[in-house]
């Protein structure tokens, strides 16, 4: 067995990177400087030289000390990777085993016998990481593409892992980078009073950076959308017709309706997938200002948090009542920005009620106290009876309309709040540079603050990094990946 002298990371580690369990396959990852003397131990089939990217077939050896003993394991194919063109960048070899756990792990075991190291969670992602085959933003995506639940989703992943988002982020970096070499300068040449760059020009560029920031961190909104899937919180009265909608749009008997006002005391959450987005529908219990019971109570009282961190919340009011008093009342609760109203059961009223429904909704308190127009109301009001199932179409449309306008995203946008928070950082030390530039600050001032900006991007790729970071992220990865 290898000895601790050898550096954690220089050792061969190994691990099943498929899922666990009975299957067609399942592959054995091994990676290091030395995988090859440590597989060759176990798989003798080998020839005395191997071929990167070739497949070779045999079976699995013991590793017995008494030639005598020596039995086969498992019949495989090994893969061969070798170094600088593999996943981790380093010399790779992967068996293929049947898909048992009980052959996998004897696999494994004399894999260690031979030389190897169980790895860590995410530690081949990890060491493609500190070779340099892939950024931080890349390792994410590995992460995310993984746990991706809907086609928008791993496309994203996908592209980010493609380096698109890297490749832009790259290039603010460099703008940056180019920036702060002409301040150096200007500030090395300031004794000879020579200008390398003008204020205009600083200040032209600043804007460029700036607006290359801004442009991601506020489409991170949108991008954590299609990664973490879309929530919608249905608000309103009991007896409205929430769980009725929430049945309709994840097409099953998800949640109990009856007519008896007060039926839903609990969140209910479900998930659907529609034109590859996921979306995320939380029933809530109807809210009602004069409960007397306990149990209702605090199911109002999660109802109000579920609207307040639900991305879209749609209040659902019953067309055939029309508003009511408590309708007013549980709007005053809710924000316009992400408000949608349902007029629902419109099965049992006439095309004038309907006016004259929407004509009172303008005239109400929470029309005047937000001051909304008819604009608003033509925008964002819906008619709807959860008995027609053609309004289930209707419904998603302007879901997808609302958060994406444009139904698919070609292009690699932010998803992760870690990029998140850098970039703001980064676009907010730009502005205050910005800042600086106007008020005739010298170059020392400002390029200060553009190196923390510049910092702030690096962070995002992985060029500076804190330790910790890192671990944190690599531990979100499941075994052999
Ligand atoms: N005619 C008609 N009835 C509907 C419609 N939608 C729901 N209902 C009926 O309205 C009643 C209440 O529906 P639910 O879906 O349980 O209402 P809810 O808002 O979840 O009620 P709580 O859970 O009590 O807050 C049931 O009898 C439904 O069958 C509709 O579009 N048209
Ligand atoms: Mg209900």
């Amino acid at each position: 067995m290898k000895s601790n002298l050898v550096e954690r990371e220089q050792q061969v580690i190994c691990a099943i990177s498929t899922p666990p369990g009975y299957g067609g396959i399942s592959v054995i990852r091994v990676s290091g400087a030395d995988s090859e003397q440590v597989v060759r131990k176990i798989a003798p089939f080998l020839p005395q030289e191997v071929k990167s990217h070739s497949v070779y077939y045999g079976f699995i050896q013991s590793t017995e000390l008494n030639p005598s003993t020596v039995k086969s394991i498992d019949e495989v194919l090994v893969l061969y990777f070798e170094e600088g063109r593999s996943f981790t960048g380093e010399k790779v070899f992967e068996i293929h085993g049947h898909g048992n756990p009980v052959l996998s792990d004897q696999i494994l075991q004399e894999l260690v016998k031979s030389g190897a190291r169980i790895a860590d969670r995410g530690e081949f992602t990890y060491r493609a990481f500190l070779n340099q085959r892939i950024d931080l933003v890349q390792a994410e995506s590995v992460l995310d593409l993984i746990q991706s639940q809907s086609s928008s989703s791993s496309q994203m992943a996908l592209r980010q892992l493609q380096g698109e988002l890297s490749k832009e982020i790259e290039h603010i970096e460099n703008a940056i980078t180019r920036l702060l070499a002409h301040l150096e300068a200007s500030i090395d040449f300031s004794t000879e009073n020579l200008e390398i760059i003008s204020q205009k020009q600083t200040l032209d560029q600043l804007q460029h950076i700036q607006k290359l920031l801004a442009q991601r961190v506020s489409e991170y909104q949108k991008g954590k959308l299609i990664r973490e899937g879309l929530v919608v919180s249905l608000a309103g009265r009991p007896n409205v017709g929430k769980s009725s909608l929430l049945n309709m749009m994840v097409e099953q008997n998800k949640a109990i309706v009856t007519a008896i006002p007060g039926t839903t005391r609990d969140l209910i959450e479900s998930t659907t997938v529609y034109n590859g987005q996921k979306i995320v529908f939380v029933d809530t219990a109807g809210v009602r200002t004069d409960s007397v019971d306990i149990v209702e109570k605090i199911g109002i009282e999660k109802s109000m948090e579920s609207h307040k961190s639900a991305d879209y919340v749609f209040f659902i009011f019953d067309l055939s009542t029309g508003i009511t008093p408590q309708d007013e009342e549980i709007l005053s609760g809710l924000k316009p920005e992400n408000l949608y109203l349902l007029g629902n059961k419109s099965d049992l009223v006439s095309e004038a009620d309907l006016e004259s429904t929407q004509k009172l909704l303008q005239q109400s308190n929470f029309f005047k106290r937000n001051q909304l127009d008819s604009h608003w109301i033509s925008s964002r009001l819906a008619f709807i009876s959860t008995l027609d199932k053609k309004c289930r179409e209707k419904l998603f449309d302007m879901i997808m309309e609302l958060a994406f306008s444009t139904q698919k995203e070609d292009r690699a946008i932010l998803t992760h709040a870690r990029h998140f928070e850098k970039l703001s950082e980064a676009l907010s030390k730009i502005e205050s540079v910005q800042k600086m530039v106007v008020a005739k600050l010298g170059a020392e001032f400002l390029s200060q603050e553009l190196k923390d900006s510049l910092i702030c991007v690096q962070e995002v790729l992985g060029k500076h990094y804190d330790d910790q970071i890192v671990d944190k992220i690599f531990k979100e990865f499941c075994l052999g990946k």
